[in-house]
């Protein structure tokens, strides 16, 4: 039987790339996410055997459950889920950061994982011995850089709670972990600036940033490796890429 991965988040960037990988190399692929133009595109290129797609929003929790209601026999159960989808929103610092960006981070980024997670885990009980969850943290969970404010917050409670989902499901085979990438070439920047361009170009101008087929060969080694073995947390940046060192603001 072909082993089946539920992303989120499919129709660009990280959730893409990592479609692309598992259905190239003999798994069955859930692809999801709001635009549906993207999602058929994926599916036309592989075959509705290979790639089944459903419309949902993060946001809708009633959209999530109809996804997973609505999945073919053959796409049942679900051996790796990809919680991908997310965005950071607005780049300025407080207090001129908007809440109503903080408001739709929060409800996709935390909730809508949450809700994800919580729904699929039935059926990841189900796969059994290799099972795995891949949550979709950031560095700007573990360091702090300025207009990261809320976002790296979101990065940081989806970092806490892979520990504590990891916890929750110790007496299961599922293996959970939280891969923080740092910067990365998609289109993550271009939806955090309001989908400017020019701002998306800069912001990679003469950097070799992590690219979504670096992501996509890491989630296929993470949820490829031996049953008996879990990675709690993985950051990785790209080597042009440090963290920051500490700001002193001088008299
Ligand atoms: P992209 O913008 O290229 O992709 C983001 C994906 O998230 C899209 O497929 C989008 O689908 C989906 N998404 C956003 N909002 C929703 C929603 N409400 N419901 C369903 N899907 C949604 O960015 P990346 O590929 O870079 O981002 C993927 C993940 O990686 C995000 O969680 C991001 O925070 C994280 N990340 C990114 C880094 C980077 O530098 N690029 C570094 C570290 C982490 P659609 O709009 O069609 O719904
Ligand atoms: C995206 C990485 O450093 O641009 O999560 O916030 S960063």
């Amino acid at each position: 039987m072909q082993s089946v991965i539920f992303i989120t988040g499919a129709t660009s960037g990280f959730g893409a790339a990592t479609a692309r990988k598992f259905a190239e190399n003999g798994w069955k692929v859930v692809a999801t996410g709001r635009r549906l133009e993207r999602l058929q595109a994926l599916q036309d290129e592989f075959g509705a055997e290979t790639v089944h797609i459903a419309q949902m929003d993060l946001t809708d929790p009633d959209s999530i459950q109809n996804a997973l209601t609505g999945l073919p026999e053959d796409f049942r159960p679900i051996k790796c889920l990809f919680n991908n989808g997310g965005l950071a929103l607005g780049t300025l610092p407080v207090p001129n950061a908007k809440p109503e960006d903080w408001r739709i981070m929060a409800e996709t980024n935390m909730m809508g994982l949450v809700h994800m997670t919580t729904a699929a885990v039935p059926m990841l009980k189900e796969a059994g011995k290799g099972a795995s969850i891949i949550n979709v943290g950031s560095v700007a969970g573990n360091y702090a850089y300025k207009g990261g404010n809320f976002y790296g917050a979101s990065k940081a409670f989806v970092r806490q709670f892979t520990m504590n989902l990891r916890t929750d499901l110790a007496d299961t085979d599922i293996r959970v972990t939280d891969l923080a990438p740092g910067m990365a070439k998609s289109e993550f920047t271009k939806v955090r600036t309001y989908g400017d361009d020019e701002a998306n170009e800069k912001f990679y101008e003469g950097a070799d940033p992590i690219l979504p087929e670096d992501i996509a060969e890491t989630v296929w080694w993470l949820a490829n490796l031996p049953p008996h073995l879990n990675v709690n947390v993985l950051e990785m940046m790209a080597t042009c890429q440090t963290p920051a060192g500490f700001n002193i603001r001088r008299r």
